[in-house]
């Protein structure tokens, strides 16, 4: 009997905790899969003391006995991706054999890099915050219909095509007033095309799709936000791929009527890391607490993410874009120094009252109003049963999946993997 995919993805701005609950769901499965975005992503997990943090390869990689997928609508730059795979190896993880790479993935070129940065410092003060990691100008190339896949690694030509290609974004650079030299990232980049080319290049709609009829098991794994979606996040502040449900059929070849589950990770609060609309962010003190007690700080850049209350309205269109079936929350353990607990439940846009994210998110129009929720104020980061909870965490649980209309089925109190309740 053919099986679905299950997804799980982000419903913020990305950062909710998605490479811990892939860690904790891979037994589960069989194969895991990355559909989108590239090494903007930073998915960190923690496991016996020790942090890692990955960018390009599925969160699933440290089960040994599990298929990782990187599928065609990611893209790769062969520098990060060398580099993590060399990281693994070093802590004894044997990755080659369980890592499977799409022929239809893109490559971020160290020009796409280049572009990326000069495209920001020419926007000053209206840049998106980009992680400069190339991708937009990566998915430019791909929607335009010059970019270089994995394939292509292969081909007689491809050095011919590199340089093709490279000669191209030298001419668009010359447009800007910025200054670059790629030597040292090119020798390093060709490295990981080597790298890449010792790995196991597959097919992987062909491949998942054969293992869904074989009755095995797949989880696709987001990257970034809803809300930082090309189409349905708050544009232009957005990466340059869909990184909601759709995007799963999309980046695996999954037909819609192939996906089974979507599992929404939140967190307890709310963060953002680069430039745009945040209608419940908090300039304050409590602002700053949230970032020091949640360590908000990009796991790619290292930047201070902008951290507020939850926000119930863009949350609600998330769910509703996504078709989440369970929702996970993360990072409860965060609020517990707080006697109060604030929830947006509803905006103010010019005076009229709104429970849904409208199409313009200018915060002088758009003010968020508050509901306050009892805190718990207890440490919950030792709890490991649900029976455990404090009331007022239960009642917070209660308030939000009435408000969601959505089940939470998973608790995470912490960034361990042990730190997880699953709700029944
Ligand atoms: P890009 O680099 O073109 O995709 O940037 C466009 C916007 O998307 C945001 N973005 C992210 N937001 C949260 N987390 C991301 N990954 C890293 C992390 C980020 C980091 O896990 O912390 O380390 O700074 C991520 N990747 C992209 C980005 O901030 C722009 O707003
Ligand atoms: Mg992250």
């Amino acid at each position: 009997m053919s099986t679905k995919v299950d997804v799980l993805l982000g419903l913020q701005w990305g950062d909710e905790g998605k490479g811990k609950i892939v860690d904790v769901l891979t037994p589960h499965y069989d194969i895991i899969a990355r559909f989108q975005g590239g090494p903007n992503a930073g998915h960190t997990l923690e496991f016996n003391g020790i942090k890692h943090v990955l960018h390009t390869i599925p969160s699933g990689i440290f089960h040994t006995d599990k298929q990782n997928i990187v599928g065609n609508g990611v893209v790769i730059d062969p520098i990060i991706f060398k580099r993590e795979i060399d990281a693994l190896e070093k802590m004894g993880v044997d990755v080659t054999s369980h890592l499977f790479i799409s022929r239809k993935a893109h490559l971020i070129l160290p020009t796409h890099c280049v572009l990326d940065s000069a495209n920001e410092a020419e926007k000053g003060i209206k840049k998106i915050g980009s992680t400069l990691k190339g991708i937009g100008p990566t998915y430019m190339d791909k929607t335009g219909r010059n970019g270089l896949r994995v394939g292509d690694l292969f081909l007689e030509d491809f050095e011919t095509r590199y340089n093709n290609l490279k000669a191209k974004h030298e001419h668009l650079l010359k447009n800007f007033d910025f200054e670059y030299d790629i030597s040292a990232q090119e020798a390093n980049w060709f490295e990981g095309v080597k790298k890449i080319k010792e790995l196991t290049i597959i097919d992987s709609e062909q491949y998942i799709n054969n293992a869904m009829n074989n009755g095995e098991k797949v989880l696709a794994e987001g990257a970034q936000g809803s809300l930082l979606d090309i189409d349905f996040g708050s544009y232009p502040f957005v990466t340059s791929s869909n990184t909601v449900a759709a995007g799963a059929c999309t980046g695996l070849g999954v037909a819609p009527n192939k996906i089974g589950e979507v599992i929404g990770i939140f967190k307890a609060y709310c963060t953002r890391v680069g430039s745009g609309p945040f209608p419940t962010e908090l300039f304050d003190q409590t602002g700053d607490v949230l970032r020091k007690e949640g360590n908000e700080f990009g796991a790619t850049t290292g930047r201070p993410r902008r951290c507020g209350w939850i926000d119930l309205p863009a949350l609600k269109y998330a769910i509703m874009i996504n078709g989440v079936t369970q929702l996970n929350m993360m990072k409860a353990d965060v609020l517990s120094i707080f006697d109060e607990i604030k929830v947006c439940t509803h905006y103010d846009y010019e005076g009229e009252q709104l429970d849904y994210l409208p199409y313009d998110l200018d915060t002088d129009k758009l003010k968020p109003v508050y509901e306050s929720v009892p805190g718990w104020k207890v440490d919950l980061t030792k709890l490991d049963t649900e029976e455990s909870f404090p009331k007022e965490l239960s009642d917070y649980i209660s308030y939000l999946e009435r408000h969601l209309d959505t089940p939470i089925t998973i608790v995470s109190l912490g960034p361990d993997r042990k730190q997880t309740i699953l709700r029944k």
